[in-house]
């Protein structure tokens, strides 16, 4: 079969596209498990932001795909739907699969007969996309493959649940890296890849979509895999490494074992980022941090969450970010962001402002936490992704004001609390922000001076997007900024020159 897996155009605030281009890792993953006769294609239409449609025609034309797989987030779901709008314009018979958070966890969003999905994947995909595309080849009955839902006639009929892979039991083959089409994957003007060291977590942070997606399980792949994984991004020009895992830090002597392979390897010429907990950072820190930094570690992403403990509680991100102590429960934050520091890496702090509770001083706390300890801020807003437990208490408090799915993009403050108005926050969170992202300049200009001075104009006019030469002089209220930077963001968000099928439709949102 000829296939074509697209991941989406849509960006997140705090990872402009001049600066931050990565791949999506599932494609890749995908394109590895399927049997090897096929012909497969990928493209991260990210890399074409701004000439989507006839990138997508480019697409269609070139590989005459019979089957178009998408993957996609929940703010990504209106561009989706244009784009298999195109596709099926180009080409009618074309088999369509969605996968990936919101198909997995909102179906219902992606059943209705004018949208045209053949098929809905649930969970992981690698397994079951080879089993669905074997059995279409095949002609078989699709009934007894785990983890769909497919149309049959009118409706869709859903398969049972798919377990979660066993990585550790070679469940997963390596991905297929080769099968990219379009190129320029950047962080910071270093040629990027993701890499995947584990699947799943333990915790249940009720903002999180990880639970609902796989359950509490925890797999890893074999360390050696892992390098060798690390070794073919290198080879395909990867001069930096997102190891994309849910939570790496569950185990943190795997973890070293990692920093150790890496160094032996070689492979510490690479800059790594990842993401991780506060609390285990903060508790073995003291032997990680230094291994990290001697594997190359230069970007590390903390769930700190919020810096309250009441938010915390609300989150139920309180365990992995406290320990106890003689003084009871401490708050581990600081600990591991100094720790980081210490050590030469920079900290990307995730905070979650605008909780049902908060007040002005909760948010301003928070966002003063960031200002001074963070290097680069992605501060969002609670978000109700759909599946999550903070959704359904949400919803059954009310507390939902804005129902479009492209807003939830997590800077877009879209649930209430019962002090604060959501724009109020929003607009705290993004008038704080710009200047903690002006200040990260200089470390960037250290290690790749040449983007910055290619890039650094465009940078600063990205994240001032609203600004004018009044406002800079203080002659036009800040609000007025805020309101044209809105403006301009949801003009950006129309990323295909294409009709929605759906648009006049009430569109679900969970
Ligand atoms: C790494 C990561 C990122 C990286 C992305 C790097 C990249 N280009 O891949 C960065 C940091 C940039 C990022 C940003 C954001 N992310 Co993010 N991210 C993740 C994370 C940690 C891992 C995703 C991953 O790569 N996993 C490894 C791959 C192999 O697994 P996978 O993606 O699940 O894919 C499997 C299945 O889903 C399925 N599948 C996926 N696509 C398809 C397509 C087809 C056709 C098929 C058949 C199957 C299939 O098969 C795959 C293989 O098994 C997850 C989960 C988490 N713990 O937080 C969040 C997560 C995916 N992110 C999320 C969000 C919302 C965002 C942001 C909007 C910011 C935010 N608010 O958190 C931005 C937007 C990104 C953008 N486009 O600009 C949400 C999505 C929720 C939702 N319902 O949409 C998650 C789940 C976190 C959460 N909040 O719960 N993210
Ligand atoms: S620790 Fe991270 S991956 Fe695990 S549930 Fe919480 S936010 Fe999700």
């Amino acid at each position: 079969m000829r296939i074509l897996l697209l991941s989406m155009p849509d960006s997140f605030e705090h990872t402009p596209t001049i600066a931050v281009r990565m791949p999506n890792g599932a494609l890749a993953s995908l394109a590895g498990n399927l049997d090897p006769h096929h012909h497969v294609a990928i493209a991260d239409l990210v890399l074409a932001q701004s000439s989507v449609r006839r990138t997508v025609e480019q697409l269609m034309g070139q590989h005459q795909p019979d089957l178009v797989g998408l993957s996609v987030m929940t703010f990504q779901r209106a561009t989706a739907r244009r784009v298999i709008a195109l596709v099926r314009s180009l080409n009618p018979n074309v088999r369509i699969v969605v996968g990936g958070y919101d198909p997995s966890l909102a179906p219902d969003a992606w059943d209705h007969p004018d949208l045209g999905v053949d098929a809905i994947v649930r969970g992981e995909g690698d397994v079951t996309f080879r089993e669905l595309v074997r059995a279409w080849e095949a002609g078989q009955p699709l009934t007894g493959i785990a983890g769909l839902l497919f149309r049959d006639g009118d409706q869709f009929r859903a398969t049972p649940r798919r377990e979660a892979a066993r990585l550790d039991r070679g469940d997963v083959r390596p991905p297929s890296r080769s099968a990219r089409t379009l190129s320029g994957y950047t962080l910071m003007g270093r040629p990027i890849d993701v890499v995947e060291t584990s699947r799943g977590c333990t915790f249940d942070c009720s903002f999180c979509s990880i639970i609902e997606m796989r359950g509490r399980n925890f797999f890893r792949f074999s360390i050696e895999r892992v390098i060798d994984d690390i070794r073919d991004a290198e080879a395909r020009g990867a001069r930096s490494i997102f190891l994309v895992d849910d939570n790496i830090t569950l185990d943190v002597e795997r973890f070293e074992s990692l920093c150790h392979a890496i160094i032996a390897a070689g492979l510490n010429h690479l800059d790594y980022l990842v993401q991780g907990m506060t609390a285990p950072i903060a508790t073995r820190g003291e032997t990680l941090a230094p291994l990290m930094r001697r594997a190359g570690f230069r970007y590390v992403f903390l769930g700190i969450e919020n810096v309250l403990d009441e938010d915390l509680v609300f989150l139920k991100a309180r365990a992995k970010n406290s320990r106890m102590n003689a003084a009871g429960r401490t708050n581990t934050a600081l600990t591991a962001v100094n720790i980081l520091r210490r050590h030469g890496m920079l900290v990307v702090g995730g905070l979650i402002v605008g909780n049902p509770g908060d007040k002005r001083e909760s948010v301003a706390a928070n966002l003063e936490f960031a200002r001074r300890y963070v290097d680069w801020p992605y501060i969002q807003h609670p978000t109700p992704y759909p599946g999550t437990p903070m959704t359904r208490d949400f919803q059954q408090r009310g507390l939902v004001v804005n129902e479009r799915p492209d807003d939830y993009d997590g800077t877009t403050a879209v649930t209430r609390g019962e002090h604060l108005d959501p724009e109020e926050v929003e607009f705290m969170r993004w008038q704080a922000e710009r200047w903690m992202k002006v200040r990260h300049i200089p470390a960037v200009f250290r290690h790749d001076p040449w983007f910055v001075v290619r890039n650094g104009r465009r940078m600063l006019a990205h994240t001032f997007r609203g600004s004018t030469w009044r406002s800079m002089f203080g002659l036009e209220d800040e609000h007025d900024v805020f309101q044209r930077y809105r403006a301009i963001r949801t003009r950006e968000r129309q990323y295909v020159d294409w009709p929605d099928p759906l648009e006049r439709l009430p569109a679900p949102v969970h």
